[in-house]
């Protein structure tokens, strides 16, 4: 059996590359077109393939060494129907010189060309793989990580110059599948690969218990997570003037009481902003999932972001356009009693165009609160205060409410925004705009 020796083919433009892997070891077996040698440009990366099959013999250069066309890389043994093959099969058209095989192999270095008597420079051309600016990775380690799906810009190379080799692959496969990395874009739930936070075991710095948490808290830190991530959020801080709205609620309290409605501030911003809804109709509305239509609704349901003892939920008051304050304040009432008991039902929770949070009764000067998406926008209100506001001629005590509407950059443009949050507190400082 003739022994064959494979030396560099036409690589083209490139002269004295780097030999980054050698995928071959004396003895191995080899086809037709397996690699053998993978070399390394600045710019592209080239895998040598086997021109045909047979035994490795003997492998004349290693990892590290610069090689250009024509230098002797390794011997094949041919096997038998191999050594006829070159002449016969259509992929040995590439040869461009058919001599006999030496009997010993050439001592020469690798990066001198052997003797012309002694070279047969039968490999087939390769297939220069670009770099990308992103990483290094040969095109074996390329087509390993393709097979098992893994994207290598997640992958850390460790090679020389941090090429990212099999291994890098592998480590990188085991830490996902181990749990110490997560899946690139799962913690993202839309492929941002957001780098994870590191497990601290606090007990070092003192004293610690671990709660799971409740039901409610990761379902909605789920929907939360999902919005945060994937809404480019904005919010528009405002302030509004809601001394007549609050003088007209106390005039109301007793009437409504006697009835056993409390009524509170939040059945009037219901009402504002439905009417903002219905002026500037893309805050009603929710985008596509593809993104490029924006789904507008001609009903009014607004979710309240309800606080109870086991977490945050969002039941909806329906057709908010539709009622008047004492309905609204029973509805109020009903869905915030339903959701402190635990016996909302997912009616209770579905159909919301618009929602709002309101920390007023609590406290607070101003807060950020997450789109609850698919809706496009959300308000949240913080806590009324007395200010001195000045009337042109002196400083007057003031009834002032904060708020602030966060919204999907994509579905509402700045100005917009902006008008909306105005137009809600132009409502609530005189609220006989609401039936114009
Ligand atoms: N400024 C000043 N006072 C306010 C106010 C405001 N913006 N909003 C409400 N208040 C007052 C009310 O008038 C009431 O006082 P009176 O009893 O003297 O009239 C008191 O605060 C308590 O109101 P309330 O909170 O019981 O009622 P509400 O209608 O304002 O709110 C509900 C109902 C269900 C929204 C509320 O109880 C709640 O759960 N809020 C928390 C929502 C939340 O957690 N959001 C955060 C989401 S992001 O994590």
């Amino acid at each position: 059996m003739a022994i064959t020796q494979v030396n560099v083919p036409d690589i083209g433009d490139f002269d004295s590359v780097e030999v980054i892997e050698v995928l071959v070891a004396e003895g191995d077996q080899v086809e037709v077109d397996d690699s053998l040698i993978t070399l390394e440009s600045d710019k592209a990366t080239m895998e040598i393939p086997s021109p045909f099959s047979g035994k490795i013999t003997k492998i004349a250069i290693s990892v590290g060494d610069s090689v250009s066309e024509g230098n002797y890389l390794l011997d094949i043994e041919a096997s038998d129907e191999a050594a006829e093959a070159p002449k016969e099969a259509p992929k040995a058209e590439t040869v461009s010189t058919a001599m006999p095989a030496p009997t010993e192999a050439p001592t020469s270095s690798p990066t001198q060309a052997p003797a012309a008597a002694q070279t047969v420079s039968n490999a087939k051309p390769v297939n220069p793989q670009a770099m990308g600016a992103a990483f290094h990775a040969s095109p074996s380690v390329r087509a390993f990580a393709r097979k098992l799906g893994v994207d290598l810009t997640h992958v850390e190379g460790k090679g020389p110059k941090g090429r990212i080799q099999q291994t890098d692959v592998e480590a990188a496969i085991k830490a996902v599948m181990s749990g110490q990395a997560p899946a690139p874009g799962q913690g993202a739930m839309s492929g941002s690969g957001i780098p994870p936070i590191p497990g601290i075991d606090f007990s070092q710095f003192g004293d610690t218990t671990t709660e799971e948490l409740g039901r409610i808290k990761k379902i909605s830190g789920k929907f939360l997570h999902a919005s945060w991530l994937n809404v480019p959020h904005v919010t528009q801080f405002d302030e509004c003037d809601i001394t007549e709205m609050d003088q007209f609620r106390k005039d109301q309290k007793a009437a409504a009481e006697k009835q056993g409605i409390k009524l509170t501030p939040l059945v009037f911003v219901m009402k504002a902003v439905v009417k903002a809804l219905q002026d500037f109709p893309s805050f009603n509305a929710s985008l596509s999932e593809d993104g490029q239509s924006i789904i507008k609704k001609h009903y009014y349901n607004i979710g309240i972001a309800v606080d109870t003892p086991n977490g945050l939920v969002v039941p909806v008051v329906k057709d908010v356009d539709k009622k008047g304050i004492y309905e609204l304040s029973r509805d109020l009432m009903e869905i915030s009693a339903k959701a402190r008991d635990g016996k909302l039902g997912p009616k209770d929770m579905q159909g919301g165009c618009f929602t709002i949070s309101s920390l007023g009764g609590i406290g607070g000067t101003q807060f950020t609160p997450i789109v609850n998406a698919p809706e496009v926008a959300i308000m949240g209100l913080s806590k009324a205060k007395m200010q001195p506001v000045w009337n042109g001629s002196e400083f007057e005590p003031r009834l002032i409410m904060p708020f602030s509407v966060s919204y999907d950059h994509r579905a509402i443009d700045g100005a917009e925004g902006v008008r909306f949050t105005t137009t809600v507190a132009n409502y609530l400082s005189d609220l006989r705009q609401l039936i114009l």
